[in-house]
């Protein structure tokens, strides 16, 4: 098992002393008098926008960056009978984010994050995976197009000591996607104690475009999270979900485990590969000198063609890869998170600032200091052409099914294992209609498949949401419209989830199952892992 790398010493501490904004609940005729207080001063002042838009909290804007950003190691894996196997191991383990101070944290292989899988279309790959934990958990695969037995959702479990050996075919596109635990009702916080890592794919296409390619230099992974911290440098995961209807919204950020990070790249073009890992926290990415930036991937694959960007908003689970210019740069630049606006609902919003006891919209944060590197070095051609992509054609939609997502339910249910909530034909391209019916947003994640954006209230979406999706925002009394294609992988027995990505959400129910199945007309049967515990060997079907 390798060690947490050490980092560097660091000036600055956080700010130990405990800034969590935990909502006391309210009594209701307060909550009530609140909101019709709001509502009252936002009529009565039409410029009112956003209350924290205009004076917007720059969270630790005294931060230095000091700590050389951790690269998560390569996973080499073995050949096996024509597989390629991957070893993770899922554990306790520690690392040293401030110094001197060891933080207790999960997980794989001994770090966090996790070490980076990486494969190609077309190879076959297994994972060899043990949990040495004393809990249960699950090691889901997500934005993977794979058979539901090898998804990783909370039938797959794998108890204290046991073990699970997934193997498919890989059948997605060059893609940035992303592996963690999927356990029921405890992926936030199995996620935030250090769980989570890259699983980077390569293609044929992604091969031949001249690309920064060097893992790690000018090719980077960026998984963001926010934490809070106790004085002794230990997480403190909050419990108390039912009151913090925001999810949970750490104030100090890790960028791959590191506490104010600092590379030092190559003066030239490079390519960053950012991952949303926080529980619920959304965010507004940007540079400090505001430069315009080329986003070339979604969540799924590449688009067709780059597209110029300041900003760029992930919510929690959505992944993007972007292009910045670095050649220029004489001094350091910053990657900033940016204050934004949830829509236009003002009233909304003012009011869930008031009772969710704050949220993400007005904070900024600096996620991560550029440092050019001094030195001669030749900068790719931004590549016109990125991606052919076939459209999805709207003309043979076989069946569209709608999903109204409230606090904390879809379609007014909550999760339930022994439910099966909708049956998919395998081969079948379908439009899923998601509307936002509650006053806070919700990130609407489809396992086991890539979907498209087809529109947001009817409008075409953002240039910058038009390629591979499996996770979207979906903001206050929006509805989103998305067309996907099922794969062939037929399970009437085991089903794929859909859920909201804000983890703390998904914990408190907000999920759903399906199935994929050759002959929709059956009645679906779940096969429930026995107690919900399944341990030793676990081996689905083939792909
Ligand atoms: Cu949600």
């Amino acid at each position: 098992m390798s060690q947490p790398a050490r980092l560097e010493p660091v000036v600055n501490s956080p700010d130990l002393s405990l800034r969590i904004r935990l909502p006391h609940p309210a009594p209701p005729a307060l909550l009530v008098l609140l909101a019709v207080g709001m509502l009252l001063a936002a009529c009565l002042s039409p410029q009112l926008e956003h209350p924290q838009a205009q004076n917007p909290e720059f969270v630790n804007g005294h931060l230095v960056a000091q700590n050389r950003l951790l690269i998560p190691p390569l996973l080499a894996p073995h050949m096996e009978n024509g597989e390629k196997v991957f070893d993770l191991t899922v554990g306790p383990g520690e690392a040293e984010i401030f110094p001197g101070k060891i933080t207790q944290i999960l997980s794989y292989n001994g770090m966090y994050p996790g070490p980076t899988i990486r494969a190609h279309a077309g190879d076959r790959v297994r994972l060899n995976i043990t949990n040495t934990l004393e809990e249960t958990t699950t090691v889901h695969w997500h934005g993977m197009e794979l058979p539901a037995a090898m998804d990783g959702g909370p039938h797959q479990v794998i108890g204290p000591g046991g073990s699970w050996q997934p193997y498919w075919t890989i059948n997605n596109q060059a893609a940035t996607l992303w592996y963690h635990p999927h356990t029921m009702g405890k992926t936030a916080e199995q996620v935030y104690r250090g769980l989570s890592g890259f699983f980077i794919i390569d293609d044929e296409n992604s091969d031949s475009l001249a690309l920064p390619r060097e893992y790690g230099v000018d090719d980077i992974p960026l998984v963001v999270q926010d934490k809070l911290f106790d004085p002794d440098g230990q997480f403190i995961y909050v419990h108390e979900h039912r009151v913090i209807t925001a999810g949970l919204l750490g104030d100090s950020i890790l960028v791959n485990g590191t506490y104010a990070p600092y590379i030092e790249a190559p003066a030239k073009l490079i390519r960053l590969r950012l991952l949303n890992g926080s529980a619920a926290r959304r965010y507004n990415f940007g540079f400090s000198d505001n430069c315009t930036f080329h986003l070339i991937a979604t969540d799924g694959g590449l688009l067709e063609a780059p597209v110029e960007q300041t900003r760029l908003l992930l919510s929690p689970g959505e992944r993007a890869e972007i292009l910045v210019d670095l050649s220029n740069l004489k001094e350091p630049i910053r990657l900033m998170s940016y204050v934004f606006t949830d829509g236009e609902n003002a009233v909304q919003n003012a009011i869930q600032e008031q009772l969710a006891g704050g949220t993400d919209e007005g904070q900024q944060f600096q996620i991560l200091e550029l440092r050019p590197k001094t030195g001669t070095f030749v900068s790719e051609q931004i590549p016109k052409v990125l991606n052919t992509i076939e459209h999805l054609d709207e003309n043979v939609v076989l069946k569209t099914r709608r999903f109204v997502l409230e606090a904390f339910t879809i379609n007014s249910k909550m999760m339930d294992h022994e439910r099966i909530d909708e049956v998919v034909r395998t081969g079948a391209t379908e439009i899923w209609e998601v509307e936002n019916n509650s006053p806070i947003y919700h990130g609407f994640h489809v396992h086991g498949i890539q979907f498209w954006v087809l529109d947001r209230n009817g409008m075409t979406p953002p240039v910058s949401e038009q390629g591979w999706k499996d996770t979207v925002t979906v903001t206050p009394q929006e509805t989103v419209r998305l067309i996907m294609k099922f794969l062939e992988y037929s399970d009437p027995n085991l089903p794929y989830m859909f859920h909201c990505h804000n983890l703390t959400h998904e914990d408190m129910g907000m999920m759903g199952q399906f199935v994929v199945v050759d002959e929709p007309s059956g009645q679906a049967q779940i096969q429930s892992p026995p107690d919900g515990i399944k341990q030793g060997d676990h081996a689905g079907h083939q792909n």
